[in-house]
């Protein structure tokens, strides 16, 4: 097990991809929809309760939350999205800073996006999934709260997920997760390693 994701540290908050740090350095950035539990994920991840806020009122802040694991390695968590009551001049914002940031951001290796898997492949996820094949990043998704279902549940949706994704135009990996539970948590490391290129 690689306990370098233990020792992550918060960075900084960005409004802005001006405020973002330096473009060095490999990063995996977090995605998914307001609520999906993103931050609970990161928080599990890096073993620090509060680490991301896990906030109980979902899509009110639109802030790139950077966060360094090394000098050379950054988690990025990226604002959610899908709350029918956001103003369209945010989401517009929101769209532009995320298409710029996926398309532009040379550190970004791969993304981590988070699916609730009562409610996967919503047209947020869809949005992501299209970024990623344009931009060829490789995709790990994690259908997380795993623990709402029983074993043989959360199974199928694994399944009819894959099935969905099966003609998507770039590499994506998907697995059961849960922050409450605290499984998975193995599997994730071993794709981030991968990502950023740690040797065992
Ligand atoms: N049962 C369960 N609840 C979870 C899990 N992950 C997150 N939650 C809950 O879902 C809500 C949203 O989580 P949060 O991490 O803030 O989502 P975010 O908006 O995607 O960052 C919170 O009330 C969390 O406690 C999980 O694995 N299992
Ligand atoms: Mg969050």
């Amino acid at each position: 097990m690689n306990s370098v994701y233990h020792q992550a540290k918060f960075m900084l908050s960005a409004s802005q991809l001006s405020e973002a740090p330096e473009d060095q350095g490999k990063e995996v950035a977090f995605a998914g929809r307001s609520n999906a539990g993103k931050s609970s994920a990161i928080n599990a991840l890096t073993r620090q309760n509060g680490l991301a806020r896990i906030s109980k009122t979902p899509g009110r802040t639109q802030l790139l939350n950077f966060f360094e694991i090394d000098e050379q390695r950054k988690f990025v968590d990226l604002p959610g999205y899908g709350y029918a009551k956001v103003p369209l001049a945010v989401k517009k914002k929101w769209h532009k800073m995320m298409e710029t940031y996926l398309h532009k951001r040379d550190a970004l290796c791969g993304i981590v996006l988070v699916m609730d898997l009562r409610h996967p492949l919503t047209d947020f996820d869809m949005q992501m999934i299209e970024w990623c094949e344009y931009t060829q990043l490789p995709l790990h998704i994690l259908l997380t709260k795993a623990d709402k279902l029983n074993f043989g549940a959360a199974k199928n949706t694994l399944f009819k997920v894959q099935k969905q994704l099966s003609d998507v135009d770039v590499s994506v990996t998907l697995q059961l997760f849960s922050s409450l539970k605290k499984t998975g948590i193995d599997d994730v490391h071993q794709v981030l390693d991968q990502w950023f290129d740690f040797k065992d």
